[in-house]
Parts: C-alpha cells; structure tokens; sequence
C-alpha cells in the first residue's frame, strides 16, 4: 500500500502535530515538501489540497483532508491498533470528555497565548532576521502565566501525570509542537515556575514519537 502523504514538514509546527500522530500509531508516511519561502501554499496545486492556502495537508489514497488537529483525529481513528494506541480513548466517554476538553483548551487558551511568542521569538528570527517585539512578547507571557496557572492547579489537584488522566492523550500530544519551540528560546525558564507542568512537559517529551519528530523541527530562513 503506498504510504500516506503529510504536505509541508515538521518545520511546519502543525504539520509536526500530524507527524507524532503518525509516529504514535507506526503508519509510514511521505513527506512531501512544500516551499514555503516560494509562498507554494499559495499556488493552485497547493489550494487545491487546502483552499486555505496553509501547511499542513494530508492524503490518504482517495482522501485529501487539511487542519491538523482533524488530520490527526483521523489517523488515530484509522490507524490506532490497540486500546493502548487509541490516544482519543474512545471507548470510554468519561475518558474522551477529559481527552476532549484539554484539547481544546490547548486549541483556544494555551496557544493564543503562546503563539505571538513563537512567531517572535522563533519564526520571525529564522525566517526574516527580525528582533522580537518586546511589547508582544510581554503581554503574550502575561497571558500565558494565566493559563499556567490553571495547569498547574490541575496537574496539582488531580495529582495525573496527564492533562486527561494518568495516561498520554491527545490532549497532551497536541501541546507538542508549539511548546517545543517555545522551549528553544530564553521563555522556557517560564516553566521553572510551575513545577507539575515542568514535570509533565517532561513526562510528554520522553514520548519516543516526539523526540524522533523534535529532530526535524528546526526552522530555518
Ligand atoms: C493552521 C495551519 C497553519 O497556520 C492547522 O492545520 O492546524 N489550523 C491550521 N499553518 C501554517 C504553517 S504551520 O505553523 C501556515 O500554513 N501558515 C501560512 C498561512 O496561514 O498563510
């Protein structure tokens, strides 16, 4: 059977999110590169995959889907062979509903947070050769220290070594990326501040999934 396809490599952070899913269950993929610099997304051949224009996409024979988070849902329903495996835990609702909620947590408060402080401290740099702004980045890390407080006052209450539970989910896995590349930058000190969290990230950073994709990640001009 040929390999499944992931549009855009894990320089690409979501695209990295799709690549642990795949990772996590043992399917072989392709990477097909998409030249982002060249604005690639943006041409005909890319839209068609994803009428947005964004990184990443993915193809499963006849299936072509874009948005990562759906990408990943979808690989791991497929492909998950086990329970174990099955990082949405779906054969459990009370277990899905915590998968459910800290994955959107992840979706709506975590990265809004953290995602100016990626892009200026991270992306803008590499790719463009810019300073960070300091005045984002400033009321972008007092917006996250209000997120990780509730991490940690859930980590600390419910006494799980994951956000769900006491197993790794995709709620856990979906904080990977963005996460990582805040880590490569002087705001990782952050987390020495909220000693569960810390401990979880590093907890989730032991997964061999993502540090086999954490080996790709770095973004270059
Ligand atoms: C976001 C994709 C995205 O922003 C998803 O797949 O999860 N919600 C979507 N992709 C970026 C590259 S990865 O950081 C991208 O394509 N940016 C270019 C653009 O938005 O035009």
């Amino acid at each position: 059977m040929a390999p499944v396809k992931v549009f855009g490599s894990a320089v690409f952070a979501n695209a990295a999110r799709v690549m642990a899913c795949l990772e996590e269950v043992g399917v072989e993929y392709e990477v097909v590169e998409v030249d982002y610099m060249a604005k690639e997304h943006k041409g005909l051949k890319h839209l068609a995959r994803n009428p947005f224009g964004q990184i990443p996409t993915f193809q499963d024979g006849d299936i072509m889907l874009f948005e990562s988070r759906a990408i990943a849902k979808y690989v791991l329903r497929k492909y998950a062979k086990s329970a174990q495996d099955d990082l949405l835990r779906e054969g459990n609702p009370e277990e899905a509903a915590m998968v459910d909620v800290w994955t959107e947590v992840e979706a709506h408060q975590y990265l809004p947070a953290m995602a100016p402080i990626f892009y200026e401290c991270v992306v803008y740099p590499a790719r463009l050769g810019t300073t960070p702004n300091k005045k984002v980045v400033d009321e972008s890390l007092e917006k996250l220290k209000k997120v990780l407080d509730v991490y940690e006052a859930h980590l600390s209450s419910t006494k799980s070594k994951y956000l769900a539970g006491d197993f790794f989910s995709f709620a856990d896995l979906n904080h990977f990326p963005f996460t990582f590349h805040i880590m490569t930058t002087t705001h990782a000190s952050l987390f020495g501040s909220y000693p569960h969290v810390k401990a979880w990230w590093e907890r989730v950073m032991a997964r061999p999934s993502l540090k086999k994709i954490s080996a790709h990640m770095e973004i270059k001009a």
